[in-house]
Formats: structure tokens, sequence, C-alpha cells
């Protein structure tokens, strides 16, 4: 098939959502003969597209269907700029190294790599990220703000506020952030979120937000089985994958826009909303060694104020939190 007429066809369906569109109409618009259409949608049914055929009326687009590839996030995603340019892999080291690559290739702001499997998964501070294939949405996302060095981390916040309302959205769990860049849900993860940046001459070239979410994974490795978990463990059933994405792209998009327009303090209100509340004493764990003491909230700037037990206030920028109750 050829991809320009696939894509023309798959643009054609989202526009008409619901509708049916005849052999003739569809073969009139694109230049084809109805064989040829009748061969495409027999293609696109293939990679799991489900279309209805209804003698007399035509064709029809049921909906996105459970496939996880780039025509079904494409195809209803209705940003202006985010994931509208969208690289999609089976497998990749970490869709954090192909982001960069693109970067050095020129890649505009709002390009999305997604990818099936992670075999090099990565964390904060190299840590592995258990990417485990054709069950999670493990993406990268490239933004070109122009904005200080300091306030890149705030985009973390951007991000993890996207995820939670997205996932709100389209399930009916209710998700929660740890600070600085975990998503919980009860007492286990669903998702990480990790900011990197580039930057030249002292000045932002672009934040890459890596983004990797639990969906639909039954069974964890050994090392983080107590600690991780997945939308569909906690649902009892799995999520279409092109779904919740598309949704988070979407999110993305808003919060971004309310970060460029209004600031950070608008996010920081929402942030707090959604956050775990810092409960009587929580153990922070630096690169520098770690503090036991009671969180007094975020800064304007979305830095971690702690007060230790001498009564020396803090400011954390990077770090892992455990509350005491937990130890
Ligand atoms: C994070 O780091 O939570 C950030 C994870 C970001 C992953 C995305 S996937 C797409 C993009 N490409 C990448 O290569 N990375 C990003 P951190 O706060 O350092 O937490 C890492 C720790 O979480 C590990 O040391 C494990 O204990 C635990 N962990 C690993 N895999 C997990 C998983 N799938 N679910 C929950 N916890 C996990």
């Amino acid at each position: 098939m050829g991809n320009r007429n696939r894509e023309k066809l798959l643009a054609l369906f989202s526009k008409k959502q619901g509708e049916f569109l005849s052999g003739q109409q569809i073969a009139d618009l694109l230049g084809l003969s109805r064989t040829a259409v009748w061969k495409h949608m027999e293609n696109l049914r293939q990679e799991g597209f489900e279309i209805e055929a209804v003698r007399n009326k035509g064709y029809r687009l049921i909906k996105n269907s459970e496939t996880f590839s780039k025509d079904s996030i494409l195809i209803d995603l209705h940003t202006k700029f985010i994931g509208q340019k969208l690289y999609f892999y089976d497998e990749v080291d970490s869709t954090q190294f192909v982001a960069h690559q693109k970067i050095s290739e020129g890649a505009k702001s709002g390009t999305v790599i997604v990818s099936e499997l992670q075999t090099g998964g990565k964390g904060r501070l190299a840590r592995v990220w258990d990417s485990q294939s054709g069950k999670g949405i493990w993406m990268s996302l490239i933004l070109k703000p122009q904005i200080e060095i300091a306030k890149v981390p705030q985009f973390t916040f951007i991000a993890s506020l996207a995820v939670v309302s997205a996932i709100e959205e389209v399930t009916n769990l209710e998700p929660q952030i740890k600070w600085p860049n975990d998503i919980y849900i009860g007492k286990q993860k669903v998702c990480g979120v990790l900011t990197e940046m580039r930057s030249e001459a002292g000045l932002v070239e672009a934040i890459i937000i890596g983004i990797g979410i639990n969906v639909n994974q039954t069974e964890f490795p050994e090392e983080i089985k107590e600690k991780a978990t997945s939308l569909a463990i906690l649902a009892g059933h799995s999520f279409p994958r092109a779904k919740l994405l598309q949704e988070i792209l979407r999110q993305l998009e808003k919060y971004y826009q309310v970060f460029m327009d209004d600031g950070f303090s608008p996010i920081k209100l929402l942030w707090e909303a959604k956050a775990i509340p810092f409960r009587e004493k929580i153990i922070v764990s630096t690169m520098q060694g770690s503090i036991e003491g009671t969180a007094e909230g975020i800064s304007d700037e979305g830095v971690l104020l702690v007060r230790d037990d001498s009564g020396v206030r803090h400011q954390i920028y990077s770090a892992d939190i455990d509350f005491f109750s937990e130890n």
C-alpha cells in the first residue's frame, strides 16, 4: 500500500469519525480504484484497526483498536504540535538516547519517540528502568522552550501532572505524585519521569522528558516486584495504550501552554493537589548523604524544603524520598 494513500485514508476516517464512507466516495477522494480501496481496508484490519463494512453504506472506522502503532496514535491525536512528529520503534536501547540523536539531527519541538521495547531503559542516576515489550508506554518528548536553565526541573512537574491527569481520564484509578518524579497508586510505583537537558553556551537547547508507564504488565522482575505495579494489575483488565498515550500528549500540551503563558505558579498549585502529602517525618537520600526531617513543602520553583531534626533548613533539588512510616 502506498504510504501516502494510507495516511490520507486514515486522515479521512479521522475527520469523518463514526460516519460511513462508501467505497466509491473513498476511491474518488483518494483517486484510487475500488479494488485498491478494498485492499487498503484489508491491510488496516490486519494491523488491528477495527473497520466495519456494511453493504450499501460503506466503511466505518469503529475506533482505535488495541493496536499500539504510529497510526493508531496519530489517527485522532488532536494536538497542535506535541506528538505530531512521532517516531515509533519496535526496539531501542532507550528512547532518551534516540531523542538525543534526533536533537543532533535538528528535531523540532514537540517531537515524540516511542518504543515497544527498551533494552537499556534508564531511570535517574543511571538506574535500570524495566521496559518490558508490548506492555508499557516508553516515550520521550523533545521540547525547545526559551527558558533559563534553572527552570528545567519544573518540567518534571509539568510531565507528572499531565500523566496523572491522563491516567485519571482514561482509567478510574487515582494516581498520586511523589516528589520529584514518581507516580504512585496506593503504595506502588506505576510511572517514572526522567527530565534531561541539552544546553549550549548557558542556554537551554532542548529538554527531553522521558516517561515510563506500566500499563498492561501482569508481573514484574523479582527486584521490583514489591515496589512496582501496573494499571492493568490494579484495574483487573488491560487498557488501550494508544488512547492513554494520546491523552498524555494532549495533557502535556495543555500544561506546557499554561506554563509558557503563566509560569510555574498555576502548575505548582495543580501539582500540589495531586501530590502525596508529606507526612510527619521523611528520609531524604541525596548524593551527599541522607537527612531525616520534616518537609515544609515545595518552593515557588519546585525545590523541596526540608527542616532536619536539628532545625536546619535544606533546599533539596534532587533526591529520593522515603516516608518514615514505611520503614
Ligand atoms: C525513574 O527513575 O523513575 C525514571 C524512569 C523513566 C523511564 C522512562 S521510559 C522512557 C524513557 N527512556 C528511558 O530510558 N527512560 C525514560 P528513578 O526515580 O531513578 O527510579 C528508578 C527505580 O525504579 C529503579 O531503581 C527501580 O527500583 C524502579 N523501577 C525500575 N523499573 C520500574 C518499573 N517498570 N516500574 C516501577 N519501578 C521501576
